[in-house]
């Protein structure tokens, strides 16, 4: 039975809510403990929030530098419940499988390494020792491209970089990672572009923007940091534009949670304009208002002509493109168009922030190049106050790409990999998410390897992804808690616990701290005061080279006890191969960190074919074509308590949603024309599978389109539906029919 409650949505983010709903999730940790983890939080000498990759001020940190969200995400890692053998001992793999993700990762911290042997029932405990021989054993049965290494966004730089390394010492360039369902459209885009696959924009730009443009993203609850940043610049007159098919609370209102005067007024206005575009609707969006820049000749020809090229038959196809088409593709009525161009037009500095919402769609990438476009005809690029912002998800996913986490580095960069650690890198690109599920599909990968996340549910298509892992002989998890790709495996199945964020790291030098780079490309120290959540677990650094020593036997030429035994020798590694880490050891410990640099920042785009940035032109989408009247476009979103596939709870406060997740939101028009109502069961079916069981919300989204919330909706998402170019999964585009549930 199902215990939803839905209401209205609040009318403004944070506020008292945000402080009381901390406080309820911080419980786990225990009251002092509790306070003086959260204390450390984004703290110089603490350590950096596993949340999102949301940068901290250089200057003037609060003592409480992190949001609602960062106190979940943190008390889940640092909670006292256990995980330990006694409860694998107790609770069957087939009893697993039922349980809910909430369930699961409820269970507390993993505590040890554990194996699951082929055709047991159970997992048992198994040594460190044991569990690394057998992951080498069955590296060794095959060739080096049999194995995939996946990688989540949480992984320090060091372990990334030692991890990596491992993979291509091995000889395979098979690293997929959470990024290729993620930002990766953002990457491809921009560094087509403007050269470079990072945003160019550093927080304090956000102090002086004339205007923020902030399209497919629901920073309320996934970068709530960020909402301090957008109260700040909409406080002194900056005006923000909110591009997104839902009406989301933190993007109309918010009341800073750690401001008295704050919680006791009503708040500060964010989006001076709101805009509901209808989902995949962004391209057309934007086409128009470059359109309407061009036609009042509102650009900035010294820019276009010394940086840019392509501007003239960029312009020339606008033209073509009808007003008509424009409003039915993005939903939005011409004057309303006209009042964000009003904006861009009257800002001297403009900054474009987006996230899942552009990148997740088959057209992601020709999208955001479209945003690009739009902020090159005024110049906003390499501007201070102006700039590109795709905001990253992962605390260190953008890290990870830089460390070389990524199936396709480009030749130069393996070059100084192979000259800094004696070996000859693989130059065959490997495998990224979908073409690592279709080779295990295919029964191609003997080892699936992963580095954190929880790949079985963040994956589209979880039956064809549960279906690929079972083929595998072996996979590996380390992980920090309990979720469904230890319980959906291949024949056999190891969990490898380590250390999080949180915790204290000693090595044979001493106590060590890692390193991570936040969205805006600042490179900082994390360190991690708590005591570790059991005496057996192993950080991932250590896990990497315990396995590296034993797998690359007579293949290496590295002293993988010494690289761990010191992170600084690691650090010594990375600044001979990666681009701006020279003197990393000095730098990373002088202050509060640095930037790395960014060619398209200083107005330098030789990275790009031709040398200057480039507009681009692109067909609109034609996302709707052959939609039949019954078909709706669903968009799958997160909740405000869950990270990714760990699930809080059953609530969405800001979404006025409680005690379920399976549910649908949906305009009132189409549930009505559908012949449904609010508060009805349906089953949701795609191409590629079914949902049962959903309630129907009522809920401000255009006509045509619904929204669910991402893992439970996974299984509707078509693992052949990508992102041209980037190959990213289409999650926010997934063609549906409802009918009511029996
Ligand atoms: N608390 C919390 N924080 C997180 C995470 C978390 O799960 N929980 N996840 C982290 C990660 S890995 C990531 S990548 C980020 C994700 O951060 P977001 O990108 O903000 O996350 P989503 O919920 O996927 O959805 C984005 C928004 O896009 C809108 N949207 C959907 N379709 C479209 C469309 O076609 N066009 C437009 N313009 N908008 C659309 C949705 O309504 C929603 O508001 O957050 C990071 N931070
Ligand atoms: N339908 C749909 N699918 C999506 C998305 C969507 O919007 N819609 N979003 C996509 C996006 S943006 C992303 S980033 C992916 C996320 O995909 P993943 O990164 O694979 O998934 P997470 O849920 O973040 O992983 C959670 C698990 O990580 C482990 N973990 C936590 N902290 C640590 C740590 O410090 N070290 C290690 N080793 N393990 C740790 C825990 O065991 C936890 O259960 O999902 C993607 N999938
Ligand atoms: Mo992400």
């Amino acid at each position: 039975m199902s215990d939803l409650r839905t209401k209205k949505p609040p009318d403004e983010a944070a506020g008292v809510g945000a402080a009381i709903s901390s406080l309820a999730v911080a419980r786990p940790m225990g009251l002092v403990r509790g306070a003086r983890t959260l204390l450390q939080v984004n703290q110089l000498g603490g350590f950096d929030c596993p949340g999102c990759a949301w940068p901290e001020p250089e200057r003037e940190r609060n003592t409480f530098e992190f949001c609602e969200n960062g106190v979940k995400h943190v008390a889940d890692e640092a909670t006292r419940a256990r995980c330990d053998r006694e409860f694998f001992a107790r609770h069957a793999i087939a009893d697993l499988a039922e349980r809910g993700d909430e369930w699961l990762n409820a269970q507390g911290r993993l505590t040890e390494p554990m194996v699951l042997d082929e055709g047991a029932t159970h997992y048992a405990p198994i040594s460190w020792d044991d569990a690394f021989e057998l992951v080498a054993d069955e590296l060794a049965r095959g060739e080096p491209d049999d194995a995939v290494f996946y990688t989540s966004g949480r992984t320090s730089n060091e372990a990334a970089f030692l991890y990596q390394l491992f993979a291509r010492q091995l000889g395979t360039n098979n690293l997929p990672d959470c990024s290729n369902m993620c930002h990766e459209s953002s990457g491809t885009a921009l560094r087509e572009v403007v050269g470079v696959g990072k945003g160019t924009v550093h927080l304090d730009d956000f102090e002086v923007a004339d205007a923020i443009f902030v399209v497919g993203q629901n920073p309320g609850s996934n970068h709530p940091r960020m909402l301090s940043a957008l109260e700040g610049a909409a406080r002194r007159g900056c005006k923000i534009v909110a591009i997104n098919p839902l009406v989301e609370p933190g993007l109309v209102r918010f009341s800073h949670p750690q401001r008295y005067e704050s919680l006791l007024s009503r708040g500060t206005e964010i989006a001076s304009l709101y805009l509901q575009v209808r989902v995949g609707g962004d391209a057309a969006l934007f086409k128009g208002l470059s359109k309407i820049l061009i036609d009042e000749g509102a650009i900035d020809r010294a820019f276009i002509d010394r940086y840019t090229s392509g501007f003239d038959a960029y312009a020339r196809a606008l033209r073509d493109v009808s007003w008509e088409r424009i409003e039915r593709d993005s939903g939005i009525a011409r004057d309303r168009i006209h009042e964000a161009a009003r904006i861009a037009m009257r800002s001297e500095k403009t900054i474009a922030c987006w996230a899942m919402g552009l990148t997740q769609h088959k057209d992601g990438v020709a999208t955001i190049q479209e945003v690009a476009s739009f902020m090159l005809l005024r110049g906003n690029v390499g501007r201070p106050g102006a700039g590109l912002c795709p905001v990253r998800g992962h605390s260190n996913v953008q890290g990870d790409r830089t460390m070389g986490i990524w199936e396709q580095m480009p030749d130069a960069w393996l070059d100084r990999l192979g000259k800094a650690c004696d070996f000859d890198p693989p130059r065959k690109h490997g495998h990224d998410t979908v073409a690592a599920i279709e080779a295990m599909r295919a029964g191609k990968v003997s080892v699936f390897f992963a580095m954190g996340g929880n790949f079985v549910s963040a994956s589209p298509d979880t039956a064809k992804t549960s279906e690929g892992i079972g083929k595998c002989r072996l996979t590996v998890q380390v992980s920090t808690k309990l979720n469904r790709s230890h319980v959906v495996t291949g024949k056999r199945a190891l969990i490898l616990p380590c250390l999080g964020r949180t915790e204290r790291d000693v090595q044979r030098s001493g106590e060590q701290f890692v390193t991570v780079e936040d969205s805006m490309s600042h490179v900082h120290p994390s360190r991690g005061r708590n005591d570790p959540a059991s005496a057996h677990l192993k950080s991932e650094p250590a896990i990497v080279a315990g396995l590296a020593k034993v797998a690359l036997r007579g293949k290496t030429r590295l002293d993988w006890d010494a690289l761990v035994a010191d992170y600084d020798r690691v650090r010594d590694l990375i600044a001979r191969v990666v681009d701006g880490f020279q003197d990393f050891n000095a730098r990373v410990r002088d202050g509060a960190g640095f930037h790395l640099p960014n060619g398209a920042r200083a107005l330098d785009f030789s990275a790009v074919p031709g040398g200057r940035a480039r507009f681009l032109v692109h067909p609109l989408p034609a996302l709707r074509d052959g939609l039949a009247e019954d078909e709706l476009l669903l968009t799958t979103i997160r909740s405000h308590d869950q990270f990714n596939t760990t699930v809080y709870s059953q609530n969405d406060r800001y979404r006025g949603i409680s005690g379920d997740r399976r549910v649908v939101l949906m305009n009132e028009r189409d549930i009505a024309h559908l012949g449904f109502r609010a508060g009805d069961r349906v089953d949701i079916a795609s191409s590629a599978g079914t949902c049962r069981g959903f309630a129907i919300v009522a809920f401000s989204i255009p006509e045509g389109d619904c929204a669910a919330y991402y893992p439970e909706t996974n299984p509707l998402v078509p693992l052949e539906s990508y992102a041209d170019k980037s190959r990213t999964p289409t999650s926010k585009a997934v063609r549906v029919r409802l009918t009511r549930s029996a």
